[in-house]
């Protein structure tokens, strides 16, 4: 689903990268395939008006901040309304706690129960289960299974058919552990017996929190079952299981955010790790093929400031050798200029492969043979002919043929970040990344 969704709205931006001017028709453009996008994944009709409505206007409204260009302007608009179409992310806390687990029949409850575990566990905290499924066949067996997996205990009293006494029990005999979650039956609908437990379940348990767990598959319809869950027991996360296999997450995500739950998860597979923390801005950056913007803001902040050097030379027209030989030594430490390229929003523009096509091995190799070329040579390399590349090739101990193929690995990133300048309009990396990183 999130595959689709994100290559529709990817897809939207990208034309819009390569609009010659942004004026109202590439807006309206912009919103229909944006509209489109977000329909086929199923949210809500209302919804995606409320968001167009938004764009269009904040877009042909919203002065641009100083120094901002039309195209970033408007791609932070979209970026916005997209994060608060998901609403807020709930809070997760990493201390003790109880966790009560509600849903209907086969939502995915027991298995976000080991998942959940599994998450707390990685994070260091001692974890414990009670199976409070009295109506499942096999319930106990199930979840036993899925813990055993990852040696966390499982409590549960097979053939006692009272709830609120496993949970009692097991709440006491895990009274030392930080984490205790406690998974709870299902039934095909909201019955009233269903909810009269659960309530009796989350006033014996007194549980710190009270998640709710959705089928993907359930679309828009997940508003409702929040709604109504949130009534019984004040559910304070959503948890939407199942996002690998439907076309409609979409509209679920959409419709839990207009309840007042946060989603806290998302499941997005059968095995124990298939588990993400939900953060509508990393949601939305990652849809939008931003990447995670707030980390390479991070990085780059980390490289800039430890090291004299300028990111800008990277996507300046004048870019030397000797700039180049200070990007290699930022990029070590950003890591692969692909990948950090790769998290940057530029709408998905087409970078020549062969800019990358740079082993660490071979930058280490390109660097010693700048070494062996003078200031001027680093600042102006057309000056470097041919007796010229003989010289350097000694004094590095390495062929000609090495140096002019650094010659040339140079003159196709130039051209490279010419070009990324050229159809991101004005931009400046350092600007943008500050931009994004306050978003
Ligand atoms: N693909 C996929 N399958 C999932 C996910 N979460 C759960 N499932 C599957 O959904 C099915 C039902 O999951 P359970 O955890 O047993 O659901 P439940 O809510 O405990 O069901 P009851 O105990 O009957 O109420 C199982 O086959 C799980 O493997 C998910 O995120 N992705
Ligand atoms: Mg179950």
């Amino acid at each position: 689903m999130l595959d689709r969704l994100g290559s529709g709205l990817k897809d939207a931006l990208k034309k819009l990268a390569g609009k010659t001017v942004i004026d109202k028709a590439a807006v309206d453009e912009l919103v229909r395939d944006l509209q489109r996008a977000l329909l086929q994944a199923d949210v809500n009709v209302k919804l995606v008006m409320g968001l167009s409505q938004s764009i269009k206007q904040r877009a042909l409204d919203e002065e641009p901040p100083k120094g901002m260009g039309v195209r970033e302007h408007v791609l932070r608009i979209v970026y916005q309304e997209l994060v608060a179409l998901m609403g807020n992310a709930a809070e997760v806390q990493l201390g003790p706690q109880t966790i009560l687990m509600a849903g209907l029949q086969g939502s995915g409850k027991t298995t976000t129960t080991a998942k959940l575990a599994r998450f707390f566990q990685r994070k260091g905290l001692r974890v414990a289960v009670v199976c409070a499924d009295v109506f499942r066949p096999g319930a106990y067996d199930q979840l036993l299974h899925l813990c055993s997996q990852i040696n966390v205990p499982c409590y549960g009293e097979p053939g006692n058919e009272d709830a609120v006494s496993i949970v009692k029990n097991g709440l006491a005999k895990h009274a030392g552990t930080e984490v205790v979650i406690i998974d709870t039956q299902g039934r095909h609908a909201l019955e009233d017996d269903l909810i009269d437990e659960i309530i009796a379940l989350n006033t014996l348990s007194k549980a710190t929190h009270r998640w709710l767990v959705i089928d993907a598959a359930l679309g828009q319809q997940a508003r409702d079952q929040a709604r109504r869950f949130h009534e019984a027991i004040q559910i304070d996360g959503v948890i939407i299981t199942k996002m690998d296999g439907t076309a409609k997450g979409g509209g679920a995500l959409s419709a839990v955010s207009e309840t007042q739950s946060g989603i806290v998860f998302i499941g997005s597979g059968e095995t124990i790790d298939d588990l993400e923390r939900f953060e509508p801005n990393g949601f939305i950056s990652r849809l939008l093929g931003m990447g995670d913007l707030k980390a390479l803001v991070e990085r780059a902040e980390e490289v800039i400031g430890d090291q004299d050097v300028d990111v800008n030379a990277m996507l300046r027209g004048k870019f030397s050798l000797r700039d180049m030989y200070k990007q290699m030594e930022a990029v070590k430490k950003m890591g692969p200029l692909k990948q950090v390229l790769g998290m940057l929003p530029l709408g998905g523009m087409d970078i020549p492969q062969d800019a990358f096509d740079v082993t660490s091995q071979k930058m280490e190799r390109y660097r010693v043979v700048m070494d062996s070329m003078t200031p001027d040579e680093l600042d102006n390399p057309s000056v470097i002919s041919g007796s010229r590349i003989h010289r350097i090739a000694l004094g590095a101990g390495a062929a000609p043929e090495e140096v002019r193929e650094l010659l040339k690995y140079y003159k196709t990133m130039q051209r490279a970040l010419k070009g990324m300048r050229g159809a991101g309009g004005k931009f400046n990396m350092q600007r943008m990344l500050k931009k994004f990183g306050g978003m």
